[in-house]
């Protein structure tokens, strides 16, 4: 008998197919009513695939008996209920690593658009100012400053890239990289205040205050940039939108939101933002190796009873 899997929300098409072939593959909103659903079949179920939108709370998880493993589709995790799963030793894995190469290329050229105003010059292009005016002189970025907020996996993959464009890499984490050739700056206010663009590559931990709140947000000041490909979380929006309209700090890329898909408003009319839809690891490549990364944690912990890639 094939193991009934529980797939909780979206996921690649291809992930979808290969899980529906190899497994006993129910998708739970499909359900008409995906809570009567769970009372009468959330005892069937070992396995759950689920996007990181979706995670998998403790109510879920407490409606699901016998499940034993939870496969992530992306690399953070913080909406599955840790606590949950450690209390019945249930084994989460998630998808590190493959999604680094594209979430730094991402992150630099949101980089480079924001200081040399790409899409802001493309606005300029498409509603024809330029026969009018020339577009405004932007900021240099080869031998800036860079801090990385959260120098792992991510991180590094961004500071090598930005090292290309002999920008010079600090960095804040909770402990100093010894592995790495980065200078580590113990206090995050004065990693802000040295830094000409403050790059946020940071994990969230759910229900942690904002990492880049307005005071540092005032440390990194007029001329400094902030660009996150993390996670909305870790960013105190409403002081970030008071600072982009008070010109306090110079501008910020953002491919994360505090609730996506809504991006606040006030930032759509703001030349200085540029604003992504959580796209950092959305290509073609990355997300069909984050999808055979969740296949084969499944297939793997079937077999031998672990994940290819567990969460700590
Ligand atoms: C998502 C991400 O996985 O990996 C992560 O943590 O945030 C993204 O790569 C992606 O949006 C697919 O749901």
């Amino acid at each position: 008998m094939r193991p009934r899997l529980l797939q909780h929300g979206r996921l690649l098409p291809w992930l979808e197919a290969e899980l529906a072939a190899h497994y006993d593959c129910t998708m739970l909103e499909a359900q008409a009513d995906p809570d009567a659903y769970l009372a009468t079949h959330g005892g069937e179920f070992t396995l759950m695939a689920t996007s990181v939108r979706t995670g998998a709370d403790a109510a879920l998880i407490e409606r699901l008996p016998q499940l034993k493993m939870i496969a992530v589709f992306g690399v953070g995790y913080e909406t599955v209920d840790l606590d949950a799963t450690r209390a019945r030793g249930i084994v989460v894995s998630n998808t590190p690593d493959v999604l680094n190469d594209c979430v730094a290329d991402l992150a630099v050229g949101a980089l480079i658009d924001l200081l040399r105003g790409i899409s802001a010059s493309d606005r300029h292009v498409r509603a024809g100012r330029w026969p009018q005016r020339n577009f405004p002189l932007a900021t240099r970025v080869s031998g800036k400053q860079l801090g990385i907020v959260g120098l792992g996996r991510i991180g590094e993959a961004i500071a090598r890239r930005a090292s290309g464009f002999d920008m010079t890499v600090c960095y804040h984490n909770r402990r100093p990289r010894p592995d790495c050739p980065y200078e580590y700056v113990p206090d995050l206010l004065d990693l802000a205040r040295r830094s000409d663009v403050l790059m946020v590559a940071a994990a969230a931990t759910p229900g942690a205050p904002p990492t880049i709140n307005a005071e540092v947000l005032t440390a990194l000041g007029a001329d400094g940039w902030l660009v996150n490909i993390a996670r909305g979380a870790l960013v105190d929006e409403p002081a970030l939108v008071a600072a982009l309209q008070a010109g306090t700090i110079a501008g910020a890329a953002l491919d994360v939101f505090a609730d996506e898909p809504n991006v606040p408003a006030a930032l759509w009319s703001l030349d200085n933002v540029v604003l992504m839809p959580h796209i950092a690891s959305a290509t073609h490549e990355t997300r069909r190796a984050m999808a055979e990364l969740v296949f084969a944690n499944l297939q793997h912990y079937v077999q031998h009873g672990q994940a290819l890639t567990a969460v700590p």
